[in-house]
This record gives structure tokens, sequence and C-alpha cells, in this order.
């Protein structure tokens, strides 16, 4: 059985930080997403993505839009339309952190739409998940600035 694990250290031009592991026991088969993060606005909700470029070389913007193999709109991690690298939001606590883990089918840490050597970012405010209304929400859900990011390398 091929299994595949990759691994993510964010920093940034803020206080957030952390680490963020992928996960997958088969090529074909959903990942599973584990996160640390500290830094984070308390009891707050940060947009969080997979974005297209692991070049950081000019800091978080560098990563580009998100990963968006399908030319698809932006959206939430259940619906239909969205981006491969639409993770929607952590939930940070009341001390700024956020440990958790999700499960997700269309992200893939190998294949033709692999997400590996790309990046991570974690936003300073909230995603709407594509329903702002407005045109930047079917983009980036208006999630704000890059509070953090990095880049996805095997494991
Ligand atoms: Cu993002
Ligand atoms: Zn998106």
């Amino acid at each position: 059985m091929s299994k595949f694990k990759a691994v993510t250290v964010l920093s940034g031009e803020s206080s957030v930080s952390g680490t963020v592991t992928f996960k997958q026991l088969s090529p074909g088969g959903p990942v599973t997403v584990y996160g640390k993060l500290r830094g984070l606005t308390p009891h707050a909700k940060h947009g969080f993505h997979v974005h297209q470029s692991g070049d950081l070389s000019g800091g978080c913007i560098s990563a580009g839009p998100h990963y968006n193999p399908f030319g698809k709109t932006h959206g939430a991690p259940s619906a239909a339309n969205r981006h491969v690298g639409d993770l929607g939001n952590v939930d940070a606590d009341e001390r700024g952190e956020a440990d958790f883990v999700l499960t997700d089918s269309l992200l893939s840490l190998n294949g033709p739409t692999s997400i590996v050597g790309r990046s991570v970012v974690v936003h300073a405010g909230t995603d709407d998940l594509g329903l702002g209304g407005n045109e930047e929400s079917l983009k980036t859900g208006n999630a704000g600035a890059r509070a953090a990011c990095g880049v996805i390398g095997l494991s």
C-alpha cells in the first residue's frame, strides 16, 4: 500500500505560526489534515487554504491564488463549487490557538493535482465561504491579509 505524508511549517509577518500535517493512505483516497496553530485572534475564525505556488520568496503573497486546477469559483469545503485549496476556516480558542483535524476528499498528495510543493496560508480574517455576495467572495472569500504561510513538503 502506498502512503503519502507531507508537512508544512507556517510563519509570516504576524504572530501566527504552527504546523500542518497531511496524510493520505491510498493514491486516490481522502487526505486527513492535522493542524496546530498559535498566535491567532482569540475566538475568531481564520481562513485556511492551499494556495497555488510554493514560491514564498516575496512572503506569503508570492503563494498566489487559491489552488484551483479545475477552474471553479471559491466556496466552502463541502460545496460542489470550490477551489481544491478551499479548506474553510480554523477556529481559534480563547488563547488564540487552534488544534484541529479535518478530512478532505479533493486534496491529493500525489498525481496531477498534488498539493505537494504548493503552500498553506492562514489568513488574518474569516473566509465567507463564497457567500459574501460580492465578486471577491467568489475568489478569496474575503479572508483578508495572509497571516502566515509555509510550503507543503514531503515527509
Ligand atoms: Cu488563502
Ligand atoms: Zn478559494
